[in-house]
């Protein structure tokens, strides 16, 4: 089945080119967009870790490692089309157009983290792991049925293909023929479970033969395999053509949230022959002519001041509200939730 899905690549980790068929769809627009795109949300993963380690946010599930993927996906949407991810997908979030104070809001446990900018169609980050699949499905099936060009993209990791949610969302899709994209970035983990252990399956993007949905394997350490493939699932879908499956297959390069210790369940040699996306697609750059000091000296002083001015606008909205935890899921609070709501608050009152 390996065979039957071999991981495509347009660059290796040398930064060469490997399929030189792809050369002429690279301008410097897009290269110069990607690098953006990737040092921005690394820039912010950074900080993120940074915050949370000093008290200033509470537990966050960093991405880094995924960047190419993140971004490869998120620019071949168009501005009306949905993004439905998972917690680990901010760097996709904020390439979409979603707002970086908010994001930080959303790790500081305030409501306002939660809202996408006017505009957007990007839902909240899925804690429980799959439900995003059957939401993206229902999204694109509504778009169909309007008649509306505008597609639905899912994020999801690997351990969410051992879920129901995963083949419901599939099955769905393939019988209604939705304009969906089941993109996976399948990471070698699911917290402390490998891949060997997840499934059986060598592959991913295998899973999408038992419901006939086209599926792809790339390299998703590699910007352009993810961007071009995407653009491929991305015109199909609008098409009429219905969904797609994609495997990204990537590695993330820390824990997976600052709640755990990698070291305790990763073997240490793992990973370290992979080379860190945004290093290739810098080696790109330098080999094909498209680096320029000045465009990257401009845009690290850019994202740090946009970091820091999110950070500040972040901190200066009050503590989060404990009772909100209680008060936004039922129109009345079942008896259950609201004993450990008057328990929670009593502790807190130091009763
Ligand atoms: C329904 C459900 N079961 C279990 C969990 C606990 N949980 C949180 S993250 C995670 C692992 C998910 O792994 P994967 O899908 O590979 O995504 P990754 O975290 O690697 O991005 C699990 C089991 C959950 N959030 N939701
Ligand atoms: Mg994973």
């Amino acid at each position: 089945m390996v065979e039957s899905f071999p991981m495509k690549k347009v660059i290796d980790d040398q930064g060469n080119l490997v399929m030189a068929s792809e050369r002429e769809l690279i301008d410097q627009d897009l290269v110069q967009t990607a690098y953006y795109h990737m040092y921005r949300i690394r820039t912010f993963d950074k900080k993120a870790k940074s915050l949370q380690r000093q008290g200033r946010i509470g537990t966050y599930p960093p991405f880094e490692g995924q960047e190419a993927a993140q971004v490869g996906s998120a620019l071949a949407l168009g501005e009306e089309d949905w993004l439905f991810p998972t917690y680990r997908d901010h760097g996709a979030m904020l390439t979409f157009g979603a707002n970086m104070t908010r994001t930080f809001l959303y790790w500081n446990g305030r409501l306002e983290g939660c809202v996408p900018p006017d505009g957007k169609r990007i839902f909240p980050a899925a804690v429980p792991i799959a439900t995003q699949l059957l939401h993206a499905t229902g999204a694109s099936w509504a778009e169909k049925r309007k008649g509306t060009k505008n597609i639905a993209i899912a994020y999801f990791g690997d351990g969410a293909t051992s879920e129901g949610d995963f083949h419901e969302g599939l099955n769905f899709a393939s019988v209604f023929q939705t304009p969906t994209i089941f993109f996976n970035q399948n990471n070698g983990y699911a917290i402390s479970v490998p891949f060997e252990r997840q499934m059986n399956s060598k592959t991913i993007a295998q899973k999408g033969i038992a419901y006939e949905i086209p599926s792809v394997r790339v390299d998703g350490n590699d910007f352009f395999a993810v961007y071009f493939e995407m653009q491929k699932a991305v015109n199909r879908a609008r098409n009429g053509e219905g969904p797609t499956l994609i495997e990204a297959v990537t590695w993330r390069t820390g824990a997976h949230t600052t709640a755990d210790d990698p070291t305790k369940y990763r073997p240490k040699e793992l990973g370290q022959d992979i080379v860190d996306p945004i290093v290739r697609f810098e080696r790109f750059m330098k080999n094909e002519g498209f680096w320029d000091e000045d465009f990257a000296a401009n845009i690290h002083q850019e994202v740090e001041k946009e970091i820091e001015a999110a950070v500040k606008e972040m901190e200066s909205y009050p503590k989060a509200n404990v009772e909100d935890i209680f008060d936004h899921v039922f129109a009345e609070l079942p008896n259950q939730l609201a004993n450990q709501k008057d328990t929670y608050l009593q502790l807190l009152r130091g009763k």
